[in-house]
């Protein structure tokens, strides 16, 4: 059977989400972030060799990376809903939106405020050079990149009910994620983006959604 090691506040709530989805057995550990680093807590960090959220173990797999646990439970228990078939318009976009959360969209998120965050807890007379550094850096390239992403977000979900299409898929749970960031603390606003919040809306009103919340306790999954 397969563990879900979960990381409150961390991207392992795609993995919550597809598995409740699925319907499949599996079992959840559920562990807290360090209080004073906010990073993952040592016991964690023994469960794989790299130490990030998500990670799943059955048998003698130990699997880390966003993308690849969900081809693996994907590989075992696709009910053919969640992956649209090869030769179609949903899986061209399946394709690129799956690909684009975790090689661009959630990259951007996090290298863009891992240097906010740096630049904050600068020391004090370093700070201004550091501010200046970062946000020279997030106009030059930060900023226009998500722009240009976040745009398209917004076409696609104009023209489909989710990403691929008319129907839900593993493009739909790992762009989740990223949206609900982005929406946060990346300016993507209901004013200027009403489709990327319609789809926010219909996530969190997902049956298996909801329950895959409710599994996680936390009531967010934002730090
Ligand atoms: N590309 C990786 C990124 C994993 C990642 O950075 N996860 C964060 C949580 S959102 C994490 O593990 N943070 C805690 C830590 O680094 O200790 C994936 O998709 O699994």
């Amino acid at each position: 059977m397969i563990t879900l090691h979960h990381l409150e506040k961390s991207q392992s709530i795609r993995i919550l989400w597809l598995l409740e989805e699925l319907g499949v057995p599996y079992e959840v550990k559920l562990y807290d972030r360090d209080p004073q680093t906010r990073l993952a807590p040592a016991e964690y960090k023994a469960v794989s060799p790299l130490g990030t959220a998500p990670v799943i173990t059955e048998g003698n797999v130990t699997l880390a990376e966003t993308n690849a646990i969900v081809d693996y439970i994907l590989d075992w228990h696709d009910d053919g809903r969640l992956r649209p078939a090869p030769g179609t318009q949903e899986r061209v976009r399946y394709l690129f939106w799956f690909h684009t959360s975790q090689g661009s969209l959630q990259p951007l998120l996090t290298n863009k405020f891992v240097m906010m965050a740096m630049s904050a807890r600068a020391p004090f007379l370093m700070r201004p050079v550091a501010k200046a550094m970062v946000n020279g850096l997030d106009q030059a390239f930060f900023t226009p990149r998500l722009n240009a992403l976040l745009g398209e977000i917004e076409k696609q979900l104009g023209r489909t009910k989710w990403f691929a299409g008319e129907n839900l898929t593993a493009a739909d749970m790992v762009m989740g994620y990223s949206m609900e960031l982005a929406a946060h603390r990346a300016g993507m606003d209901e004013a200027n983006f009403p489709n990327a919040h319609r789809f926010l809306k219909q996530m969190r009103e997902t049956p298996s959604y909801i329950r895959a919340m409710e599994k996680d306790g936390k009531g967010t999954i934002l730090l």
